[in-house]
């Protein structure tokens, strides 16, 4: 199914016999643009990036590289291929067709998804606009517009659904999300971890790696959806994801190796004379980002969660492979709690624990990664392990999100957390070294001094070559 790149809106959703629709689309085209202008990458416009844009969303099709302007992208709407005769997978309506519309009495809950999952999309982009400034690499710089253009197409994937089937409330959301910005004390990001600043590589790696990956547990989740738009525009988007997910874990893998090697190499633990950056500081990075992101998944119980599964909008991860009978009639779920002082696990209706079920596929999928950084580690034999914080640790939404805990997971009181939180996140002094190491590195093939060269270029291309041109 080929991507009609002569309309203004590149499609595969025939949009020039919607003519209604074009003209709605259009109409948001330049706030989007004038967007991208005033909060995207800062001072980007002239660059010639080497990007990958979709001509196709066929397997192999979705990859077609060549250098490109960011402002003269091919942002476009691309939906999965329709699969035929699908069937609904769970829920109260499980066996019956899907819907090609939306069902009258699903509209706000629905609607409300598609809003939430659109508000992280630009969210991510206002977050790491600075990030150019101070790449490691021509290469890195490359990663990074990559993803910012495809976080930005997400949004016009839901955008698409918004105006497609929400007429003029869809149409005023649309426009919200280009009006809310991550961190405005006024009109702040959804979810509160799209209002952090993303202001250093180490974090936009962190970010990749834990955020990027919340995006895939929830898209998956909405790929399953009964709303079938919904459903096949998700599908298109977690292969992009794939490869943002990629950045995050590359990225801190050869940060990894290269204080590993410096380390050897100056038989020394202290980084902070060899312009590397030390193990603890990620792994007090690691603490945070992980932990903002275990709340982006809800609360342990949640009776908006067993609604969109009964409602048969928002599935579990990898719902047609689970073993049962897709409704969950009468089955229960251990969830965590906190009780007299003390963490405890409680049974309860599976249905309402979809959140924390996600949030348990969302950590396991975490670890492997962390496992494969711990092997780099002891490839040097050095003695450090990674570890991912337990999840009472530093947590704002849920059951944990009234008590202090350390990242072993022990309840701690409010005078321990003040004494001791700096061991466990990032500490002004570890931000500040951090920022002074993010000095722009954008000769051909160089790398920053705190991170090794990636294994191999992107499709093919040498490590030297000219990812992104200046002119
Ligand atoms: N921050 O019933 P609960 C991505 C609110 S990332 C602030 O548990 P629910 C990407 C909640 O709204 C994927 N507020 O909520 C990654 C509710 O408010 P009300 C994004 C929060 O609905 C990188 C109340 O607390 N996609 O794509 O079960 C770069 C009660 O909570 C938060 C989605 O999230 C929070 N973290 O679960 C670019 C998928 N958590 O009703 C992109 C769509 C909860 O009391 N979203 N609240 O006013 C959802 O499925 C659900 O909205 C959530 C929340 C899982 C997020
Ligand atoms: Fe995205
Ligand atoms: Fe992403």
């Amino acid at each position: 199914m080929n991507i009609d790149y002569n309309e203004t809106i590149p499609n595969n959703v025939d949009l020039a016999d919607d003519r209604r629709l074009l003209r709605a689309l259009e109409r948001w085209q330049p706030a989007y643009l004038k967007w991208w202008e005033e909060l995207g990458p800062v001072e980007s416009g002239n660059l010639d990036i080497y990007l990958r844009t979709a001509i196709s969303v066929e397997r192999d099709g979705w990859a077609n590289y060549g250098h490109v302007r960011m402002p003269e992208y091919r942002w476009g709407i691309f939906l999965a291929p329709p699969e035929a005769n699908r069937e609904i997978g769970f829920g109260m309506h499980k066996g019956e067709p899907v819907w090609q519309s939306v069902p009258g009495e699903y509209r706000s809950e629905l609607r409300r998804l598609i809003v939430t999952q659109g508000d992280t999309e630009p969210a991510s982009v206002e977050q790491q606009r600075h990030l150019g400034k101070t790449c490691p690499s021509l290469y890195d710089l490359r990663n990074l517009f990559q993803v910012n253009v495809e976080e930005g197409r997400h949004l016009w994937a839901m955008v698409y659904l918004l105006h497609a089937h929400f007429g003029r409330d869809g149409r005023e959301e649309a426009d919200l999300m280009l009006l809310r910005h991550a961190g405005d004390p006024d009109r702040p990001r959804i979810l509160e971890a799209f209002n952090e600043k993303t202001d250093d590589w180490l974090s936009f790696f962190m970010f990749t790696y834990f955020q990027d990956r919340d995006g895939k547990f929830q898209l998956a989740s909405l790929a399953e959806s009964g709303f079938d738009p919904l459903s096949r525009t998700c599908r298109f988007m977690l292969t992009e994801e794939a490869h943002h997910m990629f950045v995050g874990e590359t990225g801190i893998s050869r940060i990894i190796e290269r204080s590993c090697a410096l380390m050897r190499e100056h038989d020394t633990d202290d980084l902070s004379s060899v312009g590397g950056i030390g193990l603890p500081i990620m792994q007090r990075f690691m603490n945070f980002h992980f932990s903002i992101c275990l709340d982006l998944f809800g609360q342990e119980k949640s009776t908006n969660a067993a609604n969109y599964f009964t409602m048969g909008l928002k599935g579990r991860f990898q719902e047609s492979r689970i073993d049962d009978d897709h409704k969950l009639d009468g089955a229960l779920y251990s969830v965590p709690a906190v009780e007299n002082g003390r963490i405890v696990s409680h049974e309860i209706a599976a249905i309402t624990a979809s959140n924390e079920r996600l949030r348990e596929d969302f950590t396991l999928d975490s670890q492997r990664g962390v496992n494969r950084f711990n092997k780099i580690v002891a490839e040097h034999r050095i003695d450090f392990e990674f570890t991912l914080p337990h999840a009472a640790f530093n947590r704002g939404i849920g059951a944990f999100a009234a008590i202090n805990a350390s990242p072993a997971g022990e309840i701690i009181d409010d005078a321990q957390w003040n004494r001791r939180h700096g061991e466990w996140l990032p500490t002004d002094a570890d931000k500040e070294y951090v920022n002074s190491l993010m000095t722009p590195v954008i000769e051909p093939g160089r790398m920053a001094s705190w991170i090794a060269p990636p294994r191999r270029g992107i499709h093919g291309q040498p490590l030297d070559y000219d990812y992104v041109r200046f002119h």
